[in-house]
């Protein structure tokens, strides 16, 4: 049986993009450790869902399930701005940008991830919160090179870096390679239409 490995998220635009590069880049010259795996800009999203094994026979009732949930929720504009770290800046794991969502952002994944448990898709038992992963600190990292981290992270302020318009949600196949991950757009599920 052929599985895929899969997520559901957010895409970007190319000029909040293009920011979270600069900003990235900068992280990473002040810290001047390799202790961080940046997410290459292209790659970072906001994840509703992480799925995991997806079989392809159950393709065709997931995306079936996802489009139609998504369009049953109107269209809504995220706030993008912020920097900090999972589980705390001075022990930092993921590096993060944050995001604030509307109620509707929230509505949205719930309303996915209880779709997806009704497919068989275990729910994620952590309360959703909003990030975009800029980078994950290696499990080998030394205490030295975590603190240089922390400290960049401290020093380094983020203010608002734009508005994002959500008009629709992607399913995402990830390929896991050794020079880091692939992320392939499977399918887009359009949001409701407000009308004025
Ligand atoms: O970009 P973020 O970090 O929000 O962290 C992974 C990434 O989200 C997350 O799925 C997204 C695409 O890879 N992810 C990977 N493995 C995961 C797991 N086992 C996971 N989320 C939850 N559980």
């Amino acid at each position: 049986m052929s599985v895929i490995r899969a997520f559901i998220a957010i895409e970007l635009i190319p000029e909040i993009l293009e920011q979270l590069d600069r900003i990235s880049k900068e992280i990473r010259q002040k810290s001047g450790t390799h202790a961080v795996r940046w997410v290459p800009a292209a790659n970072i999203h906001l994840t509703l869902k992480f799925l995991g094994d997806v079989s392809v026979n159950n393709l065709a009732l997931l995306t079936d399930a996802l489009s139609t949930e998504v369009k049953l929720h109107p269209r809504f504009t995220i706030s993008i701005g912020g920097l900090g770290a999972y589980p705390k800046v001075r022990t930092p794991r993921v590096v993060w940008v944050g995001v604030e969502g509307p109620e509707p952002l929230y509505t949205l994944q719930r309303s996915i991830e209880m779709q997806m448990e009704r497919l068989g898709y275990e729910r994620d038992p952590r309360d959703f919160s909003p990030h975009l992963t800029l980078g994950r600190v290696s499990r080998s990292a030394r205490p030295d090179e975590i603190h240089r981290v922390s400290e960049a992270l401290e020093d380094y302020k983020v203010g608002f870096i734009g508005l994002n318009p959500v008009n629709e949600v992607r399913l995402y196949q990830s390929d896991l390679r050794p020079q880091g991950a692939i992320y392939s757009p499977i399918v887009s599920a359009p949001l409701a239409e407000v009308i004025p």
